[in-house]
């Protein structure tokens, strides 16, 4: 028998590196390129949580739908007959296969491509070729998934009992979001792309701007000031933050008169639904993210009456963040495909009667975004490269990388929670 141990969940790795976590540093390498991580992440945050997924605008008519993998499962999210929003997992209650594999649709009913059983948009089973008299079709309707939509956006959550806070945290950023009337809006672009890393890093390079330098597009109207306070503001961003301190100071003014909430709320990592939002100035003209910060679309979201309104800044554990501008939106989906692959969905969103070349260009609409997104994915590329040599260790967080504490301490109170289960 000799001294073999038998190697319990009890004393586990994974175990011991949740439990030893240090706060104030960023983690140890096997949380990003461990394939036990990355089942647990799954398991504790992504099966558990309220995840964003997409906007009501992909799915505007009955029969439109769209789906969304997240890690091993796959989601059809379909506007249903009374115009719902439905949610169910894409997998055939027959033999099992994938029922939908186009991303996106329209049709009256969901049709498995293999032995065609065909769903409704209710996930009712309607019809299974050639099965016996008897065959009781109300047993072998699709398996569904809690969805729902704030103010435009759609989450949906694949635990039987989703996070409680949820309609709370749903009611508190409503009131932000729903003068830009996101739901009736028009999917002007969407853009998936494969970043080499593993999904935490992209959310905590998403929660800091000590590295915003590498984004000269983004700065012509993000200010880099963001994440300092007034006393931490580094000497060279002084002229910047004066010049945010005095379009703060307009915005506000705006704000108010207009009714728009705009107070920073941050709950990053006191709650399961963490979130944190704000109404913010952007600089130059301070209307929308483009190289003068003027509008690039003619048409404001909501019909709002300026056009210089700053942004409406989201952000939500565990995998979103939202940009809104008077012209326009942008939404950010984080899905994980592997230990070190990750997918970036992102729809920028335009009025409803906004017409291409009319109206907006759209090559000038996602262009600061997506030069943005693509510097990002080159830094968490890096990042993923780094940390997976046996020479990394933790280093400490600076003042302004606060966020990324916030998103680090909610996720391991995620795991610590699932593993006590
Ligand atoms: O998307 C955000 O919230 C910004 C962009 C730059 C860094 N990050 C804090
Ligand atoms: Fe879907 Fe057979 S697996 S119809
Ligand atoms: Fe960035």
């Amino acid at each position: 028998m000799g001294d073999t141990k038998v190697k319990t969940a009890e004393t586990s790795p994974i175990r011991d590196l949740v439990a030893r976590r240090r706060a104030g540093r960023s983690l140890e390498g096997p949380f990003y390129t461990d394939r036990e991580f990355f089942a647990l992440d799954i398991a504790a945050v992504f099966a558990r949580q309220w995840i964003f997924v997409a906007v009501d605008a992909e799915v505007p008519e009955p029969g439109d739908h769209t789906t969304v993998d997240i890690g091993p499962y796959s989601v059809i999210v379909v506007r249903d007959d009374e115009e719902n929003l439905r949610a169910f997992h894409n997998v055939c209650r027959h033999r099992g296969s994938r029922i939908l594999t186009e991303g996106r649709g329209a049709s009256g009913n969901l049709v498995c491509g293999y032995h065609k059983w065909t769903y409704g948009t209710d996930g009712a089973l309607r019809y299974a070729p050639s099965q016996p008299a008897d065959f009781d079709r109300g047993c072998f309707g699709l398996k569904t998934v809690h969805v729902r939509s704030v103010g435009g956006l759609v989450f949906v959550c694949l635990a039987d009992e989703p996070p409680a806070d949820f309609a709370e945290v749903a009611a508190r950023i409503e009131p932000y979001l729903l003068p830009h009337r996101l739901r009736g809006a028009k999917v002007a672009a969407r853009t998936d792309l494969v970043e080499d890393g593993n999904w935490k890093l992209v959310m905590e390079n998403n929660r800091e701007c000590y590295h915003c330098d590498g984004h000269p597009e983004l700065l012509r109207t993000f200010f880099p000031t963001y994440g300092y306070t007034e006393e931490n503001v580094p000497t060279a961003l002084r002229p910047a933050h004066e010049r945010y301190l005095r379009a703060d100071a307009e915005m506000r003014g705006t704000y108010e008169r207009l009714g728009l909430p705009y107070a920073l709320i941050e709950e990053l990592d006191s709650r399961a639904t963490g979130f944190r939002i704000q109404r913010d100035a952007l600089d130059l003209a301070g209307e929308s993210f483009t190289t003068d910060g003027r509008a690039a679309c003619h048409r404001r979201l909501g019909d709002l009456p300026t056009p210089r309104l700053g942004h409406l800044a989201l952000h939500l554990q565990p995998n979103s963040w939202f940009h809104v501008v008077g012209d326009h939106a942008i939404t950010f989906s984080v899905l994980p495909l592997a230990p070190d692959r990750t997918l970036l969905r992102t729809t920028w969103l335009v009025h409803p009667d906004a017409t291409e070349d009319e109206d907006y260009d759209l090559a000038t609409l996602v262009k600061i975004w997506t030069a943005t997104n693509e510097q990002d994915a080159r830094l968490v590329a890096r990042a993923q490269q780094g940390i997976s040599s046996p020479v990394y260790e933790p280093g400490p967080y600076a003042p302004t990388e606060y966020q990324v504490e916030a998103f680090c301490n909610w996720y391991i109170t995620r795991l610590r929670e699932a593993l006590r289960r």
